[in-house]
């Protein structure tokens, strides 16, 4: 804080918001924790005030008083971030500014195949109003009852639909930004071609509320597909895995919607923390996948397809075994055992994640290398491999030996661990975050791993947009 003394900030912002929308910790009974706190629970800060604006002018406005005052902003959707990036620091002089009450959907264009919603929507929300006109937002993971679409594209979102539509970059025709100086950014077009300079849609998506305050976005739709359905397999080895994913790829064509992989300790800890969730093949094989073909057709047409895909796996000898869900009710149970690995990880303790990106056909080498030097590193550790195979992005978690409480765990290996990591990874030419993003976790390790002349770029860039540094300080690049 430089200019105007918090109290006056605090006066002007429940001007502009309405003083029911302004919290602070002076407030009776004042609990800001939900916004203070990371969802893993790795963080907690301390803001000078939460602020929920209710529109884009009332955004305008905060960033325009903020700014004179010289306080930091640090935008947050539905806190579900994983890498610590939407929770103020601990200097309590931040102001968080929780776009949830800008939750509205103000068109849907049905020619056009565009949605236009307000940042604060929850994505599920968006999913269901999209089906509720007979289109499909394909956009899905596993935090959607509470992520917003704003935190999707701060993050540029990644989640389980990745291999057949793309990430949440993908999806976005436009967007409607409150920049750093408070002015707003109109960019809501809705077209699919428009070369008229540089891409600032795309400069702010995956910014991480660094650059800019997504306050709206045009997203695109599609066409429901006629028919859904899930398979579960069996597979010896990650090298079968990706043989399978090869021979999906030529059977199913674009129908090919989910290819998630899963090994068995990861699918061991939800048996073990939701047993009625019955997991199905894990005992006897080492990784499982989980795949969706969407058809354009029929039931029939997907269900045959399916079955000659999965006959063909076995007998190639990249499939033990598989089940083909029945029904939606079915795959809607296979599909809530993946989401829940996130969740049965967190139950068994603190650990460290790894988003990682390696191009698949080097994914077997380097789990099998990886995972022989933290043997070696760290005895005991208990790894938990899944992901979307699909995009070549592995989870690539670490969990404490048994019986080791993970914040100790933690202190005592998480550098070394992340460095190790993090070197394979380099070594694999890959990539340290594939779709959570940089936060404030990753940002010391960013410079050992990214070009150094595209961070070069990437400070000028947060310079210029933002010279006094007020837009999310501290996250994916330090700029002194
Ligand atoms: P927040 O956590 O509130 O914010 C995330 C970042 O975006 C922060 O840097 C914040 O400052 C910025 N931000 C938020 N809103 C705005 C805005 N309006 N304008 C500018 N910046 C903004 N991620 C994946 O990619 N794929 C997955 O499969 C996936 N699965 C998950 C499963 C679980 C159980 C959980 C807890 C998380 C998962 N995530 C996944 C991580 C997370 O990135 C997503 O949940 C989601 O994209 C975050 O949205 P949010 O609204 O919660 O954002
Ligand atoms: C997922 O794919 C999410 O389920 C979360 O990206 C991954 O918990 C994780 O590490
Ligand atoms: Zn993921």
């Amino acid at each position: 804080m430089t200019d105007l003394p918090s109290h006056d900030l605090i006066a002007q912002l429940r001007q502009i918001c309405g003083a029911a929308h302004v919290l602070t910790h002076d407030d009776p009974g004042a609990d800001l924790s939900p916004w203070e706190q990371d969802w893993r629970k790795r963080v907690r800060g301390h803001a000078l005030a939460v602020v929920r604006p209710a529109n884009t002018p009332e955004v305008a406005a905060v960033v325009k008083a903020c700014a004179a005052a010289g306080a930091s902003i640090v935008p947050q959707g539905g806190n579900t971030g994983l890498v610590v990036g939407g929770v103020p620091d601990n200097s309590g002089t931040q102001i968080v500014l929780s776009m949830t009450r800008m939750n509205a959907v103000r068109a849907i264009d049905p020619a056009n195949l565009t949605i236009t919603v307000e940042a604060g929507c929850v994505l599920q929300n968006l999913q269901a109003a999209a089906e509720n006109a007979g289109f499909l937002f394909p956009l899905s993971l596993g935090a959607e009852g509470s992520c917003t679409i704003g935190g999707n594209l701060g993050t540029n979102a990644g989640g389980t639909q990745v291999v057949r539509y793309g990430n949440t970059r993908e999806l976005c025709l436009g967007l409607e930004v409150v920049n750093a100086q408070g002015e707003v950014w109109n960019g809501l077009t809705g077209l699919r071609k428009d070369n008229t300079g540089y891409d600032l849609r795309n400069l702010m998506i995956g910014s991480e509320g660094t650059l800019g305050i997504i306050t709206a976005a045009t997203m695109k739709l599609y066409p429901l597909p006629a028919a859904q359905l899930t398979a579960w397999a069996a597979v010896p080895s990650m090298q079968a895995a990706v043989d399978l994913l090869g021979l999906a790829h030529q059977r199913l064509g674009p129908g090919l919607t989910g290819f998630e992989v899963m090994n068995q300790f990861a699918l061991g800890l939800v048996d073990k923390h939701y047993p009625q969730l019955r997991v199905p093949l894990w005992q006897d094989t080492p990784w499982c996948v989980l795949l969706e073909n969407s058809d354009s057709e029929n039931e029939a047409h997907a269900r045959a397809q399916f079955e000659a895909l999965l006959e063909a796996a076995l007998e190639a000898g990249c499939v033990s075994d598989a089940v083909v869900a029945e029904n939606l009710t079915q795959a809607r149970g296979l599909w809530h055992i993946r989401e829940s690995i996130t969740l049965a990880q967190a139950e068994e303790g603190l650990n460290i994640k790894h988003d990682i990106s390696i191009p698949v056909s080097r994914i077997p080498a380097f789990v099998a290398e990886t995972d022989a030097l933290l043997a070696r590193e760290v005895p005991g550790v208990r790894m938990v491999d899944f992901g979307h195979l699909g995009d070549g992005n592995l989870h690539y978690n670490v969990q404490a030996p048994e019986g080791v409480d993970g914040q100790v765990f933690l202190r005592d290996n998480e550098e070394r661990v992340n460095t190790l990591v993090f070197e394979q990874v380099a070594r694999y030419d890959g990539s340290i975050s594939a779709e959570h993003g940089v936060g404030e976790l990753k940002v010391g390790k960013l410079p050992l791993y990214k070009d150094p002349t595209a961070l070069a770029m990437m400070r000028a860039v947060k310079k210029a947009l933002d010279p006094q540094n007020l837009l999310n300080p501290g996250r994916v690049i330090n700029c002194p």
